[in-house]
């Protein structure tokens, strides 16, 4: 049987500067690539927050919207499956623990961001403006602080089942294991599959799904390490 392609993209960091506006003339290219592809997203971002980024034409031209990690999927704008599963209170404990702990003194409020079926931590705070992003993440640059956090969690709970991943530009996506960006190869057991990730580095949050793509050893399989949206859409406009 002959098989489609996929083209999964990760958003932030591959598609937007992490947690921005998609560039105009690549939001204008993309739009047309959708049309002609079977285009699916994945992140570890919620549904409102893709839909902020990528517009509500590509949100609803796309086949499916893999939210939270694949934990909520979208499709047109219509939420077709939630994972239910809320971090366990030992676990949210340590997270509150690593905020008090950690030198990074800029605080913007909702830290533990419990979304369908995975949390997201973040020492800096999901209500960052532009500039205090940028200043985490020349901090964490220089501290490795995420990494060093999601290892510290790792080596604790991984024994209960949870996992701890390095995501987007200043925080870590955090769910049961297995629930993780690798849940949704399921769903391509039919296709090809390309997959465009910034995050693919061990302990990051592209890996699970990276790894999961090459362990089908299909030649026909890609996984693609882009450094920014500008290098995805080098790769687009060079290919098609
Ligand atoms: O997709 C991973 C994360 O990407 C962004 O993280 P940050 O704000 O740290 O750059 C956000 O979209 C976050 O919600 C998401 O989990």
């Amino acid at each position: 049987m002959h098989k489609l392609r996929a083209y999964v993209f990760d958003v932030d960091g591959t598609l937007t500067l992490s947690r921005t506006l998609m560039d105009p003339e690549f939001k204008k290219f993309f739009k047309k690539f959708v049309e002609y592809h079977k285009v699916y997203i994945v992140t570890g971002s919620d549904y409102p927050k893709t839909l902020e980024q990528l517009g509500k034409d590509t949100m609803h031209a796309v086949i499916r919207s893999y939210n939270c990690s694949g934990n909520s999927i979208w499709e047109r704008g219509e939420n077709i499956f939630n994972n239910p599963w809320t971090i366990e209170a030992d676990a949210n404990a340590f997270l509150e623990n690593a905020l008090q702990e950690s030198n990074f003194k800029i605080r913007t409020g909702t830290h533990i961001e419990q979304r369908p079926g995975m949390v997201n931590f973040s020492v800096l705070g999901r209500g960052a403006t532009t500039e205090q992003r940028a200043a985490y993440v020349d901090y964490d640059a220089d501290m490795g602080e995420r990494a060093v956090i999601a290892t510290q969690f790792n080596a604790l709970y991984a024994s209960t089942g949870l996992n701890a991943h390095v995501a987007g530009a200043t925080g870590i996506d955090i769910a049961p294991i297995g629930k993780d960006k690798s849940q949704i190869l399921k769903d391509f057991d039919d296709m090809h599959v390309y997959f465009y990730g910034d995050m693919m580095q061990e302990g990051g949050n592209d890996r699970p799904l990276k790894n999961a793509i090459e362990a089908r050893n299909s030649t026909q399989d890609r996984t693609f390490t882009v450094t920014d949206w500008k290098h995805t859409f080098n790769l687009l406009k060079e290919a098609y």
